[in-house]
């Protein structure tokens, strides 16, 4: 079965998101008066919990039950509206840029008509503004699809918006592949059957891949991985090989 469309997560994947979200929580906290500093090692603990609301929910819960009432949900919601403003006011002033070998990849897909989606926990907002930042005006416009955040009831690692981004797409798993950075987002894209290649990022080098088509830590790494030339069809390779090691792995038809 030939590659019909490469589906990305953001987070990690596309750029090295995580410590300007981690800026932008702490930033919030500071303007809303709050004594509270996320540091790196917190960090890393608290993206167990994917989806910003519902890591500062978890945060809450486990640090700071007493700080905002008995109900802390309109707080929560207010809070993160204001981290996604900083945030995305930060990926407009050029925070951001794509990892490397992305571009060239986006580029090289559309050319042979392979298809593009997005399938992310973050919100919308963030990644119109990464697509933006790194790809010009249209950069939205170089996705068919993009599954992101509140959309689905159940975030990474269920594999809901995968299955959304594929029902968009109208293709099955198997003729598309995943690019994710964490094991939540491997586990999210292996449950809705989908082939996935994995490139560690900065705070997911230490997670382990089991079902990965591959672990990279760059998608400059690719070809030379796949004995071919160019990331298109290094790409195109890697797919073909999952699906024929995941046909030899099946269990025998009886
Ligand atoms: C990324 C996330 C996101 C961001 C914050 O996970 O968990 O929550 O950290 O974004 P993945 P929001 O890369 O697996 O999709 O604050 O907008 O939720
Ligand atoms: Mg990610």
């Amino acid at each position: 079965m030939n590659l019909k469309a490469i589906l990305f997560d953001v987070d990690g994947t596309l750029a090295e998101t995580e410590e300007l979200h981690r800026e932008a929580f702490n930033r919030t906290f500071q303007a809303a008066g709050l004594p509270w500093h996320w540091d790196r090692p917190l960090y890393g603990e608290l993206l167990a919990v994917t989806g910003g609301k519902e890591r500062l929910r978890h945060f809450i819960d486990s640090h700071a039950r007493s700080e905002l009432g008995a109900d802390p949900t309109p707080a929560i919601a207010r809070l993160h509206a204001a981290k996604t403003d900083t945030y995305t006011g930060l990926v407009e002033a050029g925070a951001l840029q794509f990892r490397p070998g992305f571009r060239e990849l986006i580029t090289a897909a559309r050319q042979a008509g392979i298809r593009l989606g997005i399938a992310t926990t973050t919100s919308l907002p963030n990644v119109s503004a990464l697509l933006r930042a790194a790809l010009g005006a249209e950069g939205e416009r170089c996705f068919e699809v993009i599954a992101a955040g509140d959309s689905v009831a159940r975030k990474k690692p269920a594999p809901d918006i995968y299955l959304s981004a594929l029902a968009q797409l109208g293709l099955g798993a198997q003729s598309c592949m995943a690019v994710e950075d964490s094991a939540a987002g491997l586990r999210s894209a292996r449950s809705a059957g989908i082939p996935t290649l994995v490139v560690r990022s900065a705070y997911t080098r230490h997670q382990s891949f089991e079902g990965a088509a591959l672990v990279l830590d760059s998608l400059e790494e690719l070809p030379s991985h796949m004995h071919v030339p160019s990331l298109l069809e290094a790409a195109q390779s890697l797919h073909t090989a999952a699906l024929s090691s995941s046909a030899s792995a099946a269990p025998a038809a009886h």
